[in-house]
């Protein structure tokens, strides 16, 4: 698997053999979840791998690029804007944990009710199983949930090199104006890190890079959008997780070669998805790489997921940058915009989120909707009242489930899912 990794990850410091036992147990839910699926497109082999490079050939690119004079930076949310990043030569990489094998070491150094996001990222620093916590050159936290922000002052107090960007709660001129603050502050960490000053056509080219990304993302998830969709939802939260830790140019290649597949599966009219499938949007928390859970219980109970509205879903891809050349403070200025549209739930009160909600189902056609909230996330689990209120005023019933990355809930998971889907009303 790893092995040929043991070297790097011998002089990063690191616990090797945890570190295999980690990356197996990761693979174990791989296989059970992601590899059991029949009729998957050809073009699923790279996103697959990414999920092994994750811990083997993109350690080995970012010490590559750090050994070129680049510097590398780890971050936990998708308002960190990697377009600054990138221009500056620093290579971005989210280090959200998705796996239930680092959370015990985790608990016994933080308080347990936080979420399992926050425990399986910390547990594999603690652990001595992150290939990336050694090598970075800082790490980008932001204020979006308690538990966050809190978790970077310890995180800081502890001797990391941190930069918090102050995410704001509320929409509005106001805060507008904090917030691109913040993403100008951003830039001026990221100039002293790197030594660089930023430059124009750096800026633009590496928005292009960024949006490039988005197209191709959104072509995916319009597949799901058929009928029969040619492609099932949990690969599509494979593909979408991978575009939080790949290089974008080479994600975005294999993306596109992915969705011209796609396009042929469907004139062809082939599809995984067996007819009469449920369509089901799951919303809520994110569900990052290691996190294949809610989506292969649903895909296994009679369902598909036609619709993510979370950010391994919609709130990662939507809305571009406009490619603005030659002026770094208006480019600036469009990146601020484009990133203060996310819904997060850390944003009240929270209207785009619920406009954005009716659409999605409406536009996917979907006959259910799943909530699926990290336990302890309280954002979106008090906010899932508000999602379930708008979503039966157009129809659409929902299930609200808390869950962690435990798969001792599984069975009970099942049981409720294959209820609601059986309640939910066909559209077809
Ligand atoms: S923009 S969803 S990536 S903050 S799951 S740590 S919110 S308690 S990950 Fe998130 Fe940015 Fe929002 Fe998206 Fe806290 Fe909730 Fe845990 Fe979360």
């Amino acid at each position: 698997m790893s092995e040929q990794y043991h070297a790097i990850y011998e002089e990063l410091g690191m616990d090797v053999a945890l570190h295999e036992q980690m990356v197996q147990s990761i693979h174990e839910g791989f296989e059970r979840c992601v590899l059991s699926q029949t009729g998957r497109p050809e073009g699923m082999a790279y996103f697959d791998s990414l999920v092994e490079a994750a811990h083997g050939s993109r350690v080995q690119e970012v010490l590559d690029h750090k050994a070129a004079g680049g510097a590398f930076i780890g971050t936990f949310c998708i308002y960190v804007p990697d377009e600054v990043a990138w221009a500056l030569g620093v290579l971005p990489l989210a280090l959200c944990g998705g796996t239930g094998f680092t959370v015990p070491y985790a608990e016994a150094r933080m308080p347990r009710d936080i979420c399992p996001l926050i425990k399986s990222t910390l547990g594999m620093a603690f652990s001595g199983c992150c290939p990336f916590g050694g090598i970075k050159d800082m790490a980008v936290g932001e204020t979006t949930c308690d538990a966050k922000k809190k978790t970077w002052d310890v995180m800081a107090a502890w001797g990391i090199n941190f930069h918090v960007m102050e995410v704001p709660q509320t929409k509005g001129e106001r805060t507008a104006a904090l917030w691109a603050a913040e993403v100008e502050e951003f830039r001026t960490r990221l100039e002293e890190l790197s030594g660089r000053k930023l430059q124009a056509d750096a800026l633009t080219d590496a928005v292009r890079v960024m949006n490039r990304k988005r197209r191709a993302l959104a072509e995916l998830h319009a597949f799901r959008a058929e009928e029969r969709p040619p492609i099932s939802g949990t690969d599509v939260l494979v593909v979408t997780q991978g575009a939080l830790v790949d290089d974008p140019e080479r994600f975005s290649e294999h993306l596109e070669a992915l969705n011209e597949e796609l396009a042929e599966r469907v004139t062809q009219g082939i599809s995984p998805v067996a007819e009469g499938a449920r369509r089901i949007m799951v919303g809520g928390s994110p569900a990052v790489m290691g996190n294949w859970k809610l989506h292969h219980l649903i895909e296994t109970s009679g369902g598909v997921v036609v619709a993510d509205e979370s950010c391994t879903g919609t709130r990662y891809f939507e809305h571009l940058v406009p490619e603005i050349e030659d002026d770094v403070d208006a480019q600036l200025a469009a990146i601020a915009d484009r990133y203060l549209q996310i819904d997060c739930a850390c944003f009240s009160p929270n209207a785009e989120r619920m406009e954005n909600v009716v659409r999605l189902a409406q536009h996917y056609h979907v006959e259910g909707a799943i909530q699926y909230i990290l336990q302890y996330c309280h954002g979106y689990n008090v906010e899932a009242i508000n999602v379930a209120a708008t979503l039966d005023e157009i129809g659409v019933p929902s299930l609200t489930i808390e869950t962690d990355y435990s798969e001792e809930d599984a069975g009970q998971l099942r049981t409720r899912i294959e209820a609601f889907m059986e309640m939910a009303p066909a559209v077809r």
